[in-house]
């Protein structure tokens, strides 16, 4: 099921025919991004692009770069390697709801489940493609972060960022495994920010470290199975190791290989892998980065990545992808997540039928939430619910709406349901630290919109007026009258 490489990846968008090749040179400084921008703005998301000749600082680049990879319904469904996102969110439901098998098809059922979570443990291996070439930088020698192909993505951006950095790390206590997806500002030839924000796990892993006093081992891949970046940016819990959750998505071990200058294991079929550490106390500026948000994030201070090694496949593509005003590749690797994760948040909340994040609300801003409602102010108990969860906290606005109206169909979404008085509730959560709204940083308010029927109980004296619904029977007629008419 699984890529052997990046590039197998690519070879498949190309047979898709979801692949453009440019083999004209184009400038890493900007030119690529406003190539990716355009085509991320084409309808449904335009074609993933290879750069074959990019351009850094006048000199033509050894590695090629890949954009928009991800960035249509398709695209995504191909990086995961089946035909719709629905399987994987069918095959979650399936492994939650196991119960004993009570017949054969079941149990057949069951017994295949059990040999795709046992594809999900890792295993070790010696010789890695992503150390074909090594270059340790205690060495000496030319080779840095110069010669990669890193872009400007934005005019006011403070420099070039790395923007899809699969960061691994370790909890020091624990010793387990995170690797999230935060973007890195190359400083220069040996040195980049380390942005993981204030709640995500990379930060929490580094504040172990400063307290202890200790360098923080940090590896960085970049490439491979494109299955790793999308487990990097999936909100999973913190604790729950993303490589797992990528062994499990991809039905095949991911084979690890030991770093050459630090301890950790990396994916051995990566593109790149920079090798480095975070130090305790060292932060330094980081930004203006042109964000998700449609906006520059202002300069803040984040931890520093001191490089240590790089190694590389020979034939190495630099993947990337670029953030701005909606919409863009990160949309459609957020809607997956969605999608995939609809059966855990069922499995929370039993109420819960459909959700949805459009494309809109820039991530988390906007949650349109669909519900089969029972009793009073169940609305309310699903935006608690929802804010209590991971990254959910994040979600500005929630929109809980009744179970026949589609979430996906924003003119569905009506809010002719409410009474804002009596249907809203304003609270006070962490905010999203990109989110320049709030007055104070990582802290603000979410508002909840009860867009449900009202029900005894809920402080609605009337009788709730009947939705618009034509009878089966002029439908039929009417079908039948407009297939004669063509
Ligand atoms: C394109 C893209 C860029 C991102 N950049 C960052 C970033 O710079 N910093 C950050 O904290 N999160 C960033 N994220 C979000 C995290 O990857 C996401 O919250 C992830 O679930 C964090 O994993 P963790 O819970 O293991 O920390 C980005 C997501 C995407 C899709
Ligand atoms: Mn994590």
């Amino acid at each position: 099921m699984a890529y052997r490489s990046f590039r197998s990846f690519l070879d498949a968008l190309d047979q898709a025919g979801e692949l453009k090749r440019i083999a004209v040179p184009v400038d890493t400084d900007l030119l690529i991004a406003e190539w990716a921008d355009r085509e991320m703005k084409s309808p449904g998301g335009g074609k993933a692009v290879l750069f074959e000749q990019p351009v850094i600082d006048g000199k033509k680049s050894e590695f090629p770069v890949a954009i928009n990879t991800m960035g249509s319904h398709r695209r995504m469904a191909l990086a995961l390697k089946v035909t719709d996102i629905e399987d994987v969110a069918r095959e979650i439901q399936l492994i939650l709801k196991a119960k004993p098998p009570t017949d054969l098809r079941e149990g057949w059922n069951l017994f295949k489940q059990g040999i795709h979570l046992l594809h999900a443990r890792p295993k070790s291996v010696r010789d890695a493609p992503c150390q074909e070439v090594v270059h340790r930088i205690e060495n000496g020698g030319d080779f840095s972060l110069d010669h990669l192909p890193v872009l400007k993505c934005w005019p006011k951006d403070g420099g070039r960022f790395i923007t899809l950095a699969n960061v691994h790390t370790l909890d020091p206590e624990s010793g387990a495994r995170n690797v999230g997806l935060y973007r890195m500002q190359v400083y220069d030839r040996h040195t980049t920010g380390m942005h993981w924000q204030l709640h995500k796990v990379g930060a929490r892993h580094g504040k172990r470290y400063y307290e202890r006093g200790e360098r923080m081992p940090v590896a960085v891949t970049l490439g491979g199975d494109p299955v790793y970046t999308f487990a990097a940016t999936a909100p999973l819990p913190d604790g729950l190791d993303e490589l797992l959750f990528a062994g499990f998505l991809r039905r095949k071990s991911i084979e690890l290989v030991r770093c050459k200058t630090i301890d950790l294991e990396v994916p051995a079929d990566v593109d790149f892998v920079l090798e480095g550490y975070v130090q305790p106390d060292e932060l330094r500026p980081e930004g203006p980065f042109g964000d998700h948000t449609g906006y520059y994030t202002a300069i803040e201070d984040y931890p520093v990545f001191h490089l240590t090694a790089i190694t590389h496949r020979r034939d190495a593509v630099y993947p990337t992808t670029i953030v701005g005003i909606p919409p863009m590749e990160d949309y459609y690797i957020g809607d997956a997540c969605v999608r995939i994760f609809l059966p855990v948040f069922k499995m929370n909340f039993p109420e819960i039928v459909d959700m949805t994040l459009p494309a809109e609300g820039v991530f988390h801003n906007l949650v349109f939430v669909s519900i089969r409602k029972q009793y009073p102010y169940q609305a309310f108990k699903v935006m608690h619910g929802l804010w209590g969860m991971g990254q959910m906290m994040f979600s500005k606005y929630i929109v809980v709406v009744d179970e026949d109206c589609d979430v996906h169909n924003t003119s569905e979404v009506l809010c002719a349901n409410t009474d804002p008085a009596r249907d809203t509730t304003v609270i006070k959560n962490p905010s999203d630290s990109l989110d320049h709204a709030p007055s104070e940083q990582n802290i603000g308010s979410h508002m909840g919109f009860d867009a449900t029927r009202k029900l005894p109980g809920e402080n609605y004296h009337r009788q709730w007026p009947e939705l618009l619904k034509m009878t089966d029977e002029a439908r039929a007629l009417v079908d039948t009258l407009q297939a004669q008419a063509r």
